[in-house]
């Protein structure tokens, strides 16, 4: 068996550096760290949680089909989105908007997304190779680690060149872990020692299943059985996140294959705007965690650094200016294009896509027009 130690930890939850043996190796990395870096962390999580919240606004008020809020997980998706370089590649599941405001994919794109504007949603290599969300549970495991494969054949990592060298980081949650896809990802990686980090947000559900339902064991013991080295982190953990997705990186870029992380934090909001979590948990769930807030610790860790109001102030003014556009934004956007989602379908005309393309449109005629 593995031996359980505690999840790496960097900052206490009143946001206190925690320096001792446990945390040497980390707190070297964090330390190459500027002020202004660590404050543009803090200010790119305040943005994301604004404009997150706007979104779960807009889509109660019937502009959205969708949401899927990521208030809880910002410290887990700030620290290792800001440990990648820009020769990496990324691969989301659905609730990375934080990683995405990151790497720099204007909220809008998500917005349209989950309009249903677009089938798609970006080219990855205009937003850093940030590469496309994925619904189906676990599959982008399985695409990231065939694009680490890729990169390793084509020489573009392992090369001992850190200017260069380049890996695959693969977002996934807990309820993914059981999924054939992740297990098959970690054998493909394994095997052929891809340069693949494996994040796992342990958010504590899939939807209304708990974590404790998917697994016995904790779950970075897994992969540890797949022969790839995993740690444990405290995922509200902004600063534990990046040290350990850079030194995971830096492993992987290396070649010395792949490695798994896996965040411990708390999906605070509902799966989707769909889901009432009511149904199955309580606030005496919710309240630890809502003092172990990714955000509050931060920002006590700022101010202890001499960080002052008008730095705080005009991030808040920031995340205002991002939300009201993207109000503005999705006002102007237009009806989703109903027929488009026939379009694509097959490359050539099709008898039973044309059958249902106009059942569709006798039925929205069926409404008599504009409601
Ligand atoms: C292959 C597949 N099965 C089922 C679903 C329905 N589904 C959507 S989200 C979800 C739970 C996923 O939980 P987790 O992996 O922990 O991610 P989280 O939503 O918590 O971030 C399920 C079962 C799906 N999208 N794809
Ligand atoms: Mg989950």
């Amino acid at each position: 068996m593995p031996t359980t130690q505690a999840p790496l930890q960097l900052l206490t939850p009143e946001g206190r550096l925690i320096e001792d043996d446990s945390t040497a190796e980390a707190l070297a990395v964090v330390a190459e760290l500027s002020d202004d870096d660590l404050q543009r962390m803090h200010r790119e999580m305040v943005v994301a949680r604004r404009f997150d919240l706007e979104a779960i606004n807009l889509q109660r008020q019937g502009q959205l089909a969708l949401w899927v809020p990521s208030l809880g997980q910002e410290g887990a998706q700030i620290g290792s989105a800001f440990a990648t370089r820009g020769q990496d590649h990324v691969f989301p599941s659905y609730r990375e908007a934080v990683v995405a405001y990151h790497h720099g994919l204007d909220p809008m794109r998500l917005i349209e997304y989950w309009r249903g504007m677009t089938l798609g949603g970006w080219d990855p290599r205009e937003v850093g190779n940030f590469h496309l969300y994925t619904l189906v549970i676990g599959a982008q495991t399985l695409h990231a680690a065939g694009f680490a494969m890729g990169q390793l054949f084509d020489g573009l990592t392992g090369t001992g060149d850190p200017g260069t060298d380049a890996a695959t980081i693969v977002y996934f949650g807990d309820g993914s872990t059981s999924e054939g896809d992740t297990n098959e990802a970690m054998i493909w990686a394994a095997s052929f020692q891809a340069p693949l980090v494996m994040f796992l947000q342990n958010n504590h559900w899939a939807i209304s299943v708990p974590v404790t339902t998917q697994s016995r064991t904790p779950l970075f013991h897994r992969p540890e059985g797949f022969g790839i080295p995993a740690v444990q982190i405290d995922g509200n953990d902004a600063l534990a996140s990046y040290a350990a997705t850079r030194l995971a990186l830096d492993a992987a870029r290396a070649g010395r294959g792949p490695r798994f992380i896996e965040a411990l934090t708390y999906r605070m909001g509902a799966h989707t705007s769909s889901d009432d979590p009511t149904k199955y948990r309580t606030d005496d769930d919710t309240a630890p965690w809502a003092a172990r807030d990714p955000l509050t610790r931060f920002e006590a860790f700022l101010r202890a650094r001499g960080a002052g109001e008008e730095f705080f102030a005009d991030v808040e003014r920031e995340a205002l200016d991002v939300a009201a556009g993207i109000r503005r934004g999705t006002f102007e956007l237009g009806e989703p294009p109903q027929s488009r989602m026939f379009d694509h379908v097959y490359s050539e005309p099709h008898p039973l896509i044309a059958t249902q393309k106009q059942w569709l449109a006798d039925y929205e005629a069926s409404f008599g027009g504009a409601a």
